[in-house]
């Protein structure tokens, strides 16, 4: 490398210098452009302060470095209050057919018409930086930029919410997330503070199952469905208005992993969720949702055993027909994370002509509360002029000024009305194209009062609990028992138990046993519970899995000495399924095999456990599975695999192997071992057909 010894003009050089302190400098030429200050000042140097003499003290007049660390101390703007962690996408949403009886929305006039679309997922009560298998809620807030403005639909991965009215939501988050005198723990609801506000908050119960089910440890966000939670209204062209509720659908289908696996994710890799949506958006396999609609008028919400308007319930799809009227497609990730996903800013009350809202308390809440926190989070009223928040179709108005104003009026009209013409004169409302609320009646005293109609708290948690697969059920059990175990005060675990009786009586019962607790007396319900609600199959993950096992991951651990033809077969029946394949070695520089041949390893064995993979084989000769054999991480990468119920594939010479992690002789039928499962299924196409079922619930 030449060395840089004098301050010349560097533009035109290409290479790396090394300057006088012995540092690299890349200058410009070539395709790389000068460095400039903000102000655009070319920049000569930027390795070393202005400063009298190579020792000497910094200069004020540094104008460079003071601009620099200016700059960078002001990065940070805080975080969102709820849902910091969050992971964005751009794509399109697809209208299937126009939608002219329902709603008069522009984005549902013409079949196949395309609408570019930003979706941000997120966890709810973790900081920026926690890990993203935290048991959370997951955020699933759409933007659409339609042709009459912007409509974000700020849902969740959950149908339902915690409590019934916007004043409560304070007090829940402050609850649920890290306690204020010791800042911990973070990213968790299980802790004292949690239980206690919803143990003494009796309508969080049905959400409470939600949160303990697996629907809060999702496999990733490709494979989790998106709810608008609220009712919303749509109204026609003539005014008519239906309630309408709505539902995102994964083509991929539903999954989520365990909570051991949950806990051992996020020490090996606390970014899963975002990577899986990197990779599978950079490989070209892009994720799609299905929207979904339930539409209902008065005569059913009349004759709904609970009220439509409580964010607490849902509408099972049994009773009314989800109807599919489009598709998300994600297809492209963003250039710069903070310009986009960061300062993305949704709002429920961004609705185009329509769509419109109704009276439930929590979504005239946050009708209030997103623009409010867009302007601390964001600094300006302008936030709406960043690209990403800004409209993609024509917009006009007369507001101005501001910190950052960046679309600024033209002319000479700041107001209306004015008598000025031609575009001097500026935009004016359009009452035929305009927004109009739907003009429903009310008509009653000014009061702070819950309606009776919201007191059944236990009803749906119950229909949610019977609606589950036995292994779900579980599932459900072991989360409340770890969560409780993590709570200090036993009166808090009681009341919960007291509270779970109204639910079912065996999970309250069995509750108590892992506890190792007495069962204390039933709460006093505000409203008896329904006898009779029929399950819903809708509800379950296990029971609307995948079809096949595309868009997952096969890991295959392989040792040196391996057969190369043997690995290659697995590979392509993998891919050929639509799967991709991770391969881990005990060196990451690959594994040596049998022919001489190195098989490109993609991970370590202990920096690519099991976890991370949806399914699993184990290819090593034999001389590789004894070595393996006396290695923890290999032992356990086995051992997890098996435990946690995944498909897994295994060469005769890997049982040494096997039998170290304890896994027992005689295949199971979620265990092909030499090529052949517990039940007679063989080959590597047969085994992939096995894995669409994603876990072998039954393995014991
Ligand atoms: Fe939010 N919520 N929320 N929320 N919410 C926010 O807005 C709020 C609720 C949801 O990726 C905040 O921009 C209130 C339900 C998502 O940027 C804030 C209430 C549902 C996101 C806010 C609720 C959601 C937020 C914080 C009770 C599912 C992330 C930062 C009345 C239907 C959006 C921000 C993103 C974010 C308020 C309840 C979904 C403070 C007052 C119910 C997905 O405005």
């Amino acid at each position: 490398m030449a060395k840089l010894t004098s301050k010349t003009d560097t533009a035109s050089q290409t290479e790396d210098f090394t300057g006088t302190g012995g540092e690299t400098r890349q200058v410009a030429g070539g395709d790389r452009p000068t460095m400039t200050t903000a102000q655009g000042i070319p920049v000569s140097d930027d390795q070393n302060t202005l400063r009298q003499g190579a020792r000497g003290p910094a200069l004020m007049e540094d104008f460079h470095f003071r601009e620099k660390m200016f700059h960078f101390d002001h990065e940070r703007i805080p975080e969102r209050v709820v849902h910091a962690r969050g992971y964005g996408a751009h794509g399109f949403f697809e209208t299937y057919e126009p939608l002219t009886d329902l709603t008069s929305a522009d984005i549902f006039q013409r079949k196949g018409e395309r609408t570019p679309a930003f979706v941000r997922f997120s966890t709810v009560a973790g900081n920026k930086g926690s890990a993203d298998l935290a048991r959370d809620v997951r955020g699933f807030a759409v933007k659409l930029y339609t042709q009459e403005g912007n409509w974000d639909i700020v849902g969740n991965n959950i149908p339902v919410f915690f409590i019934q009215d916007a004043m409560k939501f304070p007090d829940l988050i402050h609850a649920a997330k890290e306690e204020p005198d010791r800042a911990f723990p973070q990213a968790q609801t299980a802790h004292d503070n949690f239980w206690d506000f919803a143990s003494l908050s009796p309508e969080s119960v049905h959400m409470l199952m939600w949160a303990m089910s697996d629907r809060a440890i999702p496999r990733s966000f490709r494979f989790m469905e998106g709810f608008g939670v609220h009712t919303f209204r749509m109204v026609n062209a003539e005014g008519k208005s239906h309630f309408v509720k709505f539902h995102w659908k994964p083509k991929q289908g539903l999954q989520s992993v365990t909570w051991d696996e949950a806990v051992k994710i996020n020490g090996a890799d606390p970014d899963f969720h975002r990577r899986d949506m990197w990779n599978a958006i950079q490989s070209g396999d892009y994720p799609e949702w299905e929207l979904g609609l339930q539409v209902f008028d008065e005569d059913f919400a009349d004759s709904f055993d609970f009220d439509i308007l409580d964010a607490t319930k849902l509408i099972p799809e049994e009773l009314v027909p989800v109807q599919i009227v489009g598709r998300l497609v994600l297809n492209r990730m963003v250039d710069n994370f903070f310009a986009e996903t960061e300062q993305v800013a949704f709002h429920t009350a961004n609705v185009p002509p329509g769509v419109d809202f109704t009276d439930d308390p929590l979504l005239q809440g946050r009708n209030f509360s997103y623009l409010d926190t867009q302007l601390k989070r964001l600094g300006s009223p302008n936030f709406t002029h960043l690209p990403i928040n800004a409209p993609k179709c024509p917009f006009h108005s007369f507001q101005q000024d501001g910190h950052m104003a960046m679309h600024n009026p033209k002319g000479r009209a700041n107001y209306e009305p004015n008598s000025w013409s031609g575009e001097a004169a500026g935009p004016r409302e359009n009452p035929a194209k305009g927004f109009t609320s739907y003009p429903e009646e009310v008509s009653a005293p000014k009061v702070r009062e819950r309606s009776e109609t919201f007191a059944d708290h236990y009803s749906q948690a119950r229909q949610f609990y019977i609606s589950q697969t036995e292994t779900e059920q579980t599932h459900i059990r072991d989360a409340f028992a770890f969560e409780l175990s993590k709570v200090e005060t036993p009166a808090i675990r009681s009341r919960v138990l007291s509270h779970l009786q109204h639910v079912d009586m065996d999970l309250a019962t069995s509750l108590a046993d892992a506890l190792g607790m007495e069962l204390p007396d039933k709460a006093d319900a505000a409203r008896e519970p329904l006898t009779g609600l029929e399950p819903s199959p809708a509800l379950s993950i296990l029971k609307n899995g995948p079809k096949s096992f595309a868009g997952r991951i096969l890991g295959i651990l392989v040792s040196d000495g391996v057969d190369a033809a043997e690995v290659d077969a697995l590979k392509k029946a993998a891919e050929k399924a639509g799967a991709k394949v991770v391969v881990v070695a005990p060196r990451i520089g690959g594994a040596k095999a049998k022919d001489g041949s190195i098989i490109p390893a993609q991970e370590k064995t202990d920096g690519g456990p099991s976890v991370l993979f949806d399914a699993v084989a184990v290819l090593t000769s034999s001389e590789g599975a004894e070595t393996l054999a006396q290695m923890h991480a290999a032992k356990t990468w086995v051992a997890d695999a098996f435990a946690h119920k995944k498909f897994l594939w295994a060469n005769a010479p890997a049982m040494p192997l096997l039998q170290a992690a304890g896994l027992p002789k005689d295949p199971d039928a979620g265990m092909f071992l030499d090529g052949t499962s517990g039940d007679g299924a063989s080959g590597p196409d047969a085994f992939l057909r096995a894995c669409a079922a994603l876990r072998f619930w039954d393995r014991s």
